[in-house]
């Protein structure tokens, strides 16, 4: 596995810009800034500010949903900024025990529930709260940056070099959910996930980047610009993924087209920001696009940055994993699986099992 890394010429996220080693976790965490802004200054943009005042309008409430296991919230989060207010629909389901939850912040390509990525039903029966909204109804997935909540921060649509491209917006509305969340006497603040599949794997791990409420990150076969290094990629280059969908970054990022090379940082850094705190990868072995690869070995090298905490973050073996092999005693979880580009019920099953250790 060394041998694999070594030939990505990976930058360490350890060493500062001035040479200087990174060899505890108290300076890890006083650098943590810097690395966040080089992060958004290359690739992602700066989140925009968090909102002046969020409130919650409850829009329905199903008290016996799933054979009255749980309760069904339909709700809006409306939130004040500089004066403007902008509002989103959340799916909020919560079992009906009176305990305390586990929660997941789950940042979905659709609204409504259940849905073919969101199991409600199964994810109440193994315990968890989960809230999840669609990405859309935060802003469109285009190059149109006056729709949605990016009206209020881009009047003209026109974006300087650092300002957040669209995944750095809906990270930026998944910690609007974890706003709404922590004010819910059933769940349990320590232990919220926030979850995404494929570009909104990406949303969720800078969400978790960003914020360090959240206490674990899912990404289901994020691949390029989310888990997968890119440098030495297949699949999906930066190339192509700045050609195709130059919104979802910040405009800098088109210079690093064809020289990844150049980049202070590769995605590995994004992983380690989230150390000590839980974070989870899963693989699809015919997603060659997204580069299981390439996301394994990303988790194996953002490792360094929890062993800083005495932690160990990704416990593998000599080899790469076989589909069907989950690593899940570690700080960082893994699996891959049979099967291609997809948010399945057996990743479902595998990161709960993996939350509720
Ligand atoms: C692909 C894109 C990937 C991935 C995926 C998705 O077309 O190239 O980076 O994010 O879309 O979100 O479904």
């Amino acid at each position: 596995m060394n041998d694999q890394l070594a030939g990505r010429n990976l930058p360490n996220p350890l060493v500062k810009p001035n040479g200087e080693m990174i060899s505890d976790s108290l300076a890890w965490l006083e650098n943590r800034s810097a690395v966040k802004d080089m992060l958004c200054e290359h690739e992602y943009g700066h989140l925009p500010q968090r909102p002046d005042h969020l409130a919650v309008e409850v829009i329905s409430t199903d008290e016996d949903y799933c054979a009255s296991k749980a309760v069904y919230k339909k709700i809006r989060l409306v939130l004040t900024l500089n004066q403007s207010v902008f509002s989103f629909p959340v799916d909020y389901v919560v079992p009906k025990n009176g305990r305390k939850h586990k929660a997941i912040v789950l940042i979905n390509f659709r609204g409504g529930i259940p849905d073919k990525y969101l199991p409600s039903e199964e994810i109440c029966d193994n315990g968890f709260a989960v809230a999840s909204f669609c990405y859309e109804d935060v802003t469109s997935d285009d190059g149109d940056f006056t729709n949605g909540v990016c009206r209020q921060w881009f009047p003209d649509g026109k974006r300087r070099g650092d300002a957040a491209g669209k995944i750095a917006v809906w990270a930026w509305a998944a910690m609007c959910v974890m706003d709404f969340l922590l004010m819910q006497e059933e769940v349990d603040p320590l232990n919220i996930a926030v979850a995404g599949h494929s570009r909104l794997g990406k949303t969720a791990l800078l969400a978790a980047a960003m914020d360090e409420r959240f206490s674990h990150a899912w990404a289901n076969n994020s691949g390029c610009c989310g888990a997968a290094l890119s440098r030495g990629k297949a699949g999906e280059t930066i190339e192509r993924i700045t050609k195709v969908f130059p919104h979802w970054f910040c405009p800098n990022f088109a210079r690093y087209a064809c020289h990844e090379q150049d980049l202070p940082f590769d995605q590995h850094a994004l992983l380690a920001l989230i150390a000590p705190r839980h974070l989870y990868v899963a693989s699809a072995e015919e997603d060659l696009w997204a580069d299981p690869a390439s996301e394994f070995l990303s988790c194996v090298a953002a490792s360094d940055a929890y062993r800083l905490f005495n932690l160990a973050g990704l416990k593998h073996g000599d080899a790469f994993p076989i589909p069907g092999t989950s690593l899940h005693e570690g700080s960082i979880g893994y699996h891959i699986r049979n099967g291609s580009h997809y948010l399945s019920r057996y990743d479902w099953h595998e990161f709960m099992k993996y939350m509720s250790r």
